[in-house]
């Protein structure tokens, strides 16, 4: 049984203290928002399968082991080309600098074929997907239009969070992607920045991400968790695996919305894109009830 599946792109992720150009240590981690995504919701204990693309390297067996240590299936195949990178330069709490090596990278020949591979090994409640893996090829794209159409022939609930990246594609391209797949959408994530690439459209839930401020769906809003922040990378993703997880539950929109908070809150608390993620058993240490 699959709770949920997901796909993308997971990279190998350098994370240094301060700016590259000195030089210095560098921590090897791995990052990619799906992936992030898959890892928070396996803490949380539900079924999940990340299907990807990494390369036949070291990096490509850092991102598997990493990934099947958290409990996450996979639906995965190792190609010439080499794995991605990204280096993660904190410059404050807030403001990260993010550099891509990906271009021509083994994630980025995700391609129909393994979403259909994916989809055979069960057929998951909610297929979730970004638009990260739309920006990375062709292939990638063809392969997030098949995931979002076999969820919705299959009766998944089919999940999309915009997560616009400029250095990918810009906004008026990534509307010109992203609008015709809403068609087929049940739930579209966005933060509030990203809502006009989302342009008219008729999704049912539509869910937004106002930062420390909190998130909305409908008309309910709950703010966020005051928590100091270390790292806020991978903060919109791990929202979305405890809003998902929510939904998995079957709980009210603004306990959704709570859940969802409460994970990032979590995730900006610790270093890393996931390494603070939260199981079940740390989500009791914030009160949740509070609604705060
Ligand atoms: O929207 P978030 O900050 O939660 O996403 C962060 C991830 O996949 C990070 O892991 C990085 O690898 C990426 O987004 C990306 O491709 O930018
Ligand atoms: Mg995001």
């Amino acid at each position: 049984m699959t709770d949920v599946l997901t796909l993308g792109e997971t990279m190998g992720a350098f994370r240094a203290a301060g700016p590259f150009r000195l030089g210095g240590a560098a921590e090897l981690t791995v990052a990619g928002a799906e992936s992030n995504v898959a890892i928070g919701l396996a803490r949380l204990g539900h079924a999940v399968r990340w299907a990807g693309v990494t390369g036949v390297d070291e990096i490509g067996a850092l991102i598997r082991r990493t990934l099947l240590a958290e409990q996450v299936d996979l639906t995965t195949r190792a190609v010439e080309a080499a794995t991605g990178l990204i280096l993660f330069e904190p410059r404050t709490a807030d403001i990260t600098r993010v550099l891509y090596y990906r271009a021509g990278s083994a994630g980025s020949q995700l391609s129909i074929e393994d979403v259909r591979r994916a989809f055979d090994a069960g057929t998951p409640r909610i297929v979730h997907v970004t638009g990260i893996t739309c920006a990375l090829s062709e292939t990638a794209l063809a392969a997030v239009t098949e995931a979002i159409h076999l969820g919705r022939e299959a009766g998944s609930t089919v999940s999309f969070d915009v997560n616009f990246r400029a250095k990918l594609w810009s906004a008026q391209q990534a509307g010109e992607v992203i609008r015709p797949l809403l068609k087929q959408v049940d739930v579209l994530i966005a933060s509030d920045d990203e809502l006009p690439i989302t342009g008219d459209h008729k999704v049912p839930e539509v869910v937004v991400k106002h930062g420390d401020k909190g998130a909305t769906v409908g008309g309910v809003s709950v703010p966020a968790h005051e928590v100091t922040a270390v790292d806020t990378t991978g903060a919109g993703d791990a929202f979305v695996a405890g809003y998902l997880s929510g939904l998995l539950d079957g709980l009210t929109p603004a306990d959704r919305l709570r859940r969802g908070n409460a994970v990032a809150a979590f995730a900006v608390a610790t270093p890393g894109d996931w390494q603070g993620l939260p199981t079940r058993t740390d989500l009791d240490l914030l009160d949740l009830d509070s609604g705060s």
